[in-house]
């Protein structure tokens, strides 16, 4: 693990500044102390590894783009992106865990919350103190979630919220959980529900094939008496939701490609070691046709990455553009473990590879902050104009 090298076949490195490059590093080198050693076993155990919550804290990877009056680092897209690859190098998991905190927690209470809000939650979860969770889907509505049941009714100076959120990362461990709800006209809103509140609770999933050194867990709400402080006063209706996923999603594209990398690597060098037939195995067409295939779809998606990462901090990126990217890296990142896992033989489905682990976490990844086919269909709606989910 010690060898990895980060391939740059178009010299990509030379889009970036020193500070990103700087920022890159700095992660790159927490991942193989600090994970890399340890997350196949986390992983086999079906642990979440705990202690990376405050370590990400004090790496600036919760909320790297938000201002640092609120605990935020203040940096760039293309800074938070290469942050979430080189976390995703080590596991789809620990990117998760960051994703939800920075994109899915923070964002919203940052976008949408009161002053008072951004206060009280941000810097707590900027520096891993807290963790949050983010509760959009339920048990019937995942891909489509307007139909969403969970709801709430005015009480005095609080609501009561009823209902039930599913597949929810960092829930067993969340000491926060913004959560998206219908009041009574049927308006969705933002509900920051405190761990500890009457009626709240957050039954762990077991019995995952992937992302298994993360937690998933269910948000149970049976009349929780949640203060009206602690709605998000600054949206109402999806665009709320959907709005943060534009953020996680951004990352995803670049996080994916971070365990590509890895995968690629790995298969890399186990190629040219590996002897059968008297020579190494990448001495053979089939597998450098493999190779050079999972190279070239590695440097098509830096590049779209890198070129998302601009129109990012320029404000122009859409979210259909963030879509197609997040599709493309997790259609190619799933490709390329795949065919990693097959060059590595037998050794590929052992945990003495990181392989077979990246690509049963992409499984996940895939489905998660809109699946393949809904992200599919959101640029067949963007550029035919014709809506083909309904
Ligand atoms: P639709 O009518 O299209 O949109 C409703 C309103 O939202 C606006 N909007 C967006 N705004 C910002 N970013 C986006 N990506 C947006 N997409 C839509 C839209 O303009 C509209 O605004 P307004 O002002 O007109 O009200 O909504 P729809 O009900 O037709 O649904 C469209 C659809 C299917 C694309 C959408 O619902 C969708 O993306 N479905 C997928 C669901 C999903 O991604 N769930 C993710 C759950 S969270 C998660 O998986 C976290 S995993 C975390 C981890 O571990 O990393
Ligand atoms: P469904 O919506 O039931 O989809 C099933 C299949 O039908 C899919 O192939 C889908 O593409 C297809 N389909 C659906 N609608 C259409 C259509 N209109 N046209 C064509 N095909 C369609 N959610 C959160 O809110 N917070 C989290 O933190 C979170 N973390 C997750 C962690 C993990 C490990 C996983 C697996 C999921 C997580 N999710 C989370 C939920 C995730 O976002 C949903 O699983 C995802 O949005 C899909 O929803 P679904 O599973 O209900 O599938």
């Amino acid at each position: 693990k010690d060898l990895f090298e980060s391939p740059d076949y178009f010299k990509v490195d030379e889009l970036l500044s020193e500070e990103q490059i700087m920022i890159r590093d700095a992660v790159r080198s927490y991942v193989k102390k600090e994970i890399s050693p340890i997350i196949e076993d986390y992983s086999q155990r079906a642990e979440f590894p705990q202690q990376i919550v405050k370590q990400l804290g004090d790496l600036g990877c919760f909320g790297p783009t938000l201002p640092t009056a609120y605990g935020g680092g203040g940096l760039d897209y293309i800074s938070y992106g290469l942050m979430m690859q080189e976390l995703e190098r080590g596991d789809s998991g620990v990117r998760s865990t960051a994703s939800v905190q920075g994109s899915l927690v923070m964002y919203p209470i940052y976008a949408y919350g009161s002053e008072e809000q951004k206060q009280k939650y941000l810097p707590k979860l900027a520096s891993g103190e807290w963790l949050g969770c983010f509760g959009l889907t339920e048990p019937d509505h995942g891909s489509d979630p307007a139909g969403m049941l969970t709801n709430f009714k005015e009480e005095d100076d609080a609501v009561i919220l009823n209902g039930s959120k599913m597949w929810i990362s960092n829930a067993p461990f969340a000491q926060v959980a913004v959560v998206w709800a219908k009041d009574e006209q049927g308006d969705v809103y933002g509900l920051i529900v405190e761990r500890g509140m009457p009626g709240f609770s957050t039954p762990t999933t077991h019995n995952k094939w992937s992302l298994r050194a993360s937690a998933t867990g269910e948000l149970v709400f049976d009349h929780v008496r949640v203060p009206k402080e602690n709605i998000l006063p600054g949206v109402t209706g999806l665009k709320g939701p959907l709005g943060c996923l534009t953020k996680a999603r951004y990352g995803i594209a670049w996080g994916v490609i971070g365990a590509a990398m890895d995968c690629y690597d790995t298969a890399l060098r186990y190629a040219q070691q590996r002897q059968q037939f008297g020579k190494p195995i990448a001495a053979f067409q089939l597998q450098q046709k493999k190779l050079a295939e999972m190279i070239t779809e590695i440097t098509k998606a830096q590049l779209l990455n890198w070129r998302l990462g601009v129109l990012m901090n320029e404000g122009k990126a859409t979210p259909q553009q963030v879509s197609m990217a997040k599709r493309n890296s997790c259609e190619i990142a799933t490709n390329i473990c795949r065919d990693a896992r097959q060059i590595l033989g037998g050794m590929g489905i052992t945990g003495e590879y990181p392989v077979m682990r990246h690509m049963m976490n992409l499984e996940s990844v895939i489905t998660y902050e809109g699946t393949h086919d809904i992200h599919l269909l959101i640029t067949g709606l963007d550029i035919t104009g014709e809506n083909a989910f309904k």
